[in-house]
């Protein structure tokens, strides 16, 4: 199915324990803003601003469902480690999204997002160290593939993949993408559909 028929956005919530409990798998996009994550959810599901999109950072502020296909569920995180979100909002978007990870019991997997254009930084590798600690199933996506050429996004995805080894054994998965492209489109959603295989939906 890379081919989605229906989306349908839910709504927002900024509360994990007031979100709609539901028996579909769930699978939620989180990094840095504007790394690109609600045009990811576009991408996959072929919309062109069903997630909104800025290019301003900042731009997902709260918990955004979406149900693909009456099968499963996107969700669009606020993004992390933007300067310019005051500190109090900071640590209001911080707990609202260690809420979801700890507590949303269909979350089949956290993609992470790592924009490919630059260097490891070091609030992504922190991020995914302590989320992989925490034993949340992840995968990690590197966006924005467009905008290098062969040899520079091979140095940056050798040098993300060097950063991560000298914590992980094995590295998490690692899907190369670009929403402008279309790039890791298929790739994305084998993963998700091989993911929705081991779904097991909670007994009421
Ligand atoms: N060249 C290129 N630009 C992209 C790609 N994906 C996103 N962008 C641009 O990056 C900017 C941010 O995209 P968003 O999808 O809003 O990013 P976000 O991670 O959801 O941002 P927040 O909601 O603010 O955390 C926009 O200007 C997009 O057009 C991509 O694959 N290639
Ligand atoms: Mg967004």
């Amino acid at each position: 199915m890379t081919d989605v028929k229906q989306a349908d956005f839910l709504g927002s919530w900024e509360r994990q324990d007031a979100m709609p409990h539901t028996e579909f798998p769930e699978f939620a996009f989180i990094g840095r803003s504007n790394v690109g994550k609600s045009s990811l959810i576009n991408m996959l599901c072929s919309r062109k601003n069903m997630a909104r999109i800025s290019s301003h950072p900042g731009k997902t502020q709260t918990l955004n469902l979406f149900r693909i296909d009456r099968k499963l569920q996107f969700c669009d995180l606020p993004g992390y480690g933007y300067a310019k979100v005051s500190k109090v909002q900071r640590e209001k978007f911080s707990k609202m999204i260690q809420h979801y990870l700890m507590g949303r019991s269909n979350l089949m997997c956290l993609f992470v997002l790592v924009d490919l254009r630059i260097p490891p930084q070091e609030i992504d590798i922190e991020f995914i160290n302590t989320t992989g600690e925490a034993g949340i199933p992840m995968a990690i996506i590197g966006t924005k593939a467009d905008k290098l050429g062969k040899d520079k996004l091979q140095e940056n995805i050798d040098a993300i993949h060097k950063a991560l080894l000298e914590y992980w054994e094995e590295l998490p998965p690692f899907i190369i993408s670009s929403s402008e492209e279309k790039i890791g489109k298929e790739e994305i959603w084998n993963f998700i559909h091989q993911a929705c295989t081991l779904f097991k939906p909670e007994k009421k």
